[in-house]
């Protein structure tokens, strides 16, 4: 039942302003990523690094508060085809980041192989913002909006194909900085939330319950995006926009670990590893530890 993995590193920072991100994949490689995966019996290749247009490289024919616009777009339409290529290979893809905003072309790349594929973003933030009510105009900001189909058409026509994920197909767990166009997003399409205050009262384990017969009951395959930032600043200290009271550790390793004995999970990836703002490559070990219980590590 072990499927094959390819790891794709997409070595990303344009979607936000804190340089660094773009070593993300290369920290998680030196933190022993396929090392861990091997030691687990998988079949792993590293397809190595998406070729990411430098800032101001591509000509600016579009007018947007929009930061990098035509180098996000660029950079998610080659991440989308080769995602594309792994998952008709038959392969697990494991997208190494890179800051947010490359969920949009992992999912451009993955949805169209599903009829019905369900998203979990782990995540401190909503990442529902578009070009009106995104506080600071970085995409990484935006992915999850984009997906939906809803914002600037650079980013929601990815893969040449509009709505990635339908919004009650979509479940975020760790939130606890969502901007106000944010919340209206979520109360208008009825996507599910579990908020910290959530997880602080029925506990991890009833939120991945619920989570999993939500999404088990309805999609032919589950995407996980993980915001590293949706871990506690304590725990993974390497990420651009911390914010305070996030999940600890040893929540995120049961929740992988639940993940893993459903069996739902179909694709993944790994997001916002900033080593330039880290403590010794932390956030990395932590990513790549969750990463080994996502694929069934066990302790005995
Ligand atoms: N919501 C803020 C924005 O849109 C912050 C987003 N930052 C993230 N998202 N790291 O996961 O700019
Ligand atoms: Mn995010
Ligand atoms: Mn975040
Ligand atoms: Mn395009």
């Amino acid at each position: 039942m072990k499927k094959d993995i390819t790891l794709i590193g997409v070595p990303m920072d344009l979607g936000q302003t804190r340089r660094g991100v773009d070593m993300g994949p290369s920290a998680i490689r030196y933190a022993g990523i396929v090392e861990r995966l091997k030691d687990i019996e998988y079949n792993v290749l590293d397809f190595g690094d998406i070729e990411i247009a430098r800032p101001g490289t591509i000509e600016e024919t579009i007018e947007t508060n929009l930061k990098n616009l035509e180098e996000v777009a660029s950079a998610s339409e080659n991440l989308a085809q080769a995602v594309s290529n792994v998952i008709q290979e038959n392969r697990f893809p494991l997208v190494l980041g890179g800051d947010h905003s490359i969920a949009i072309g992992t999912l451009a790349g993955i949805s169209n192989h599903y009829e019905n594929l369900g998203v979990i973003w782990y995540d401190a933030h909503g990442d529902l913002n578009t070009a009106d009510t995104s506080p600071s105009g970085n995409i990484h900001g935006m992915p999850l909006a984009a997906s939906l189909g809803i914002g600037h058409e650079s980013l929601t026509r990815i893969g040449g194909y509009e709505q990635k994920v339908k919004p009650e197909n979509i479940v975020i767990i760790g939130a606890r900085s969502l901007d106000e166009g944010e919340k209206t997003l979520i109360k208008e399409r009825g996507i599910k939330v579990y908020t910290m205050h959530e997880i602080d009262r029925i506990g991890m384990t009833k939120v991945m319950e619920e989570t999993i017969e939500y999404l088990s009951a309805k999609t032919d395959g589950v995407h996980l995006s993980l915001d590293l930032d949706g871990l506690d600043p304590q725990d993974a200290p390497g990420v651009g926009t911390p914010v305070l009271g996030g999940i600890s550790y040893r929540e995120s390793h049961l929740a992988m670990e639940m993940l893993a004995e459903s069996q739902l999970i179909t694709s993944a990836e790994f997001v916002e590893v900033n080593p330039i703002l880290d403590e010794r490559n932390k956030t990395a070990t932590v990513a790549v530890a969750l990463m080994g219980s996502l694929f069934g590590e066990k302790l005995l």
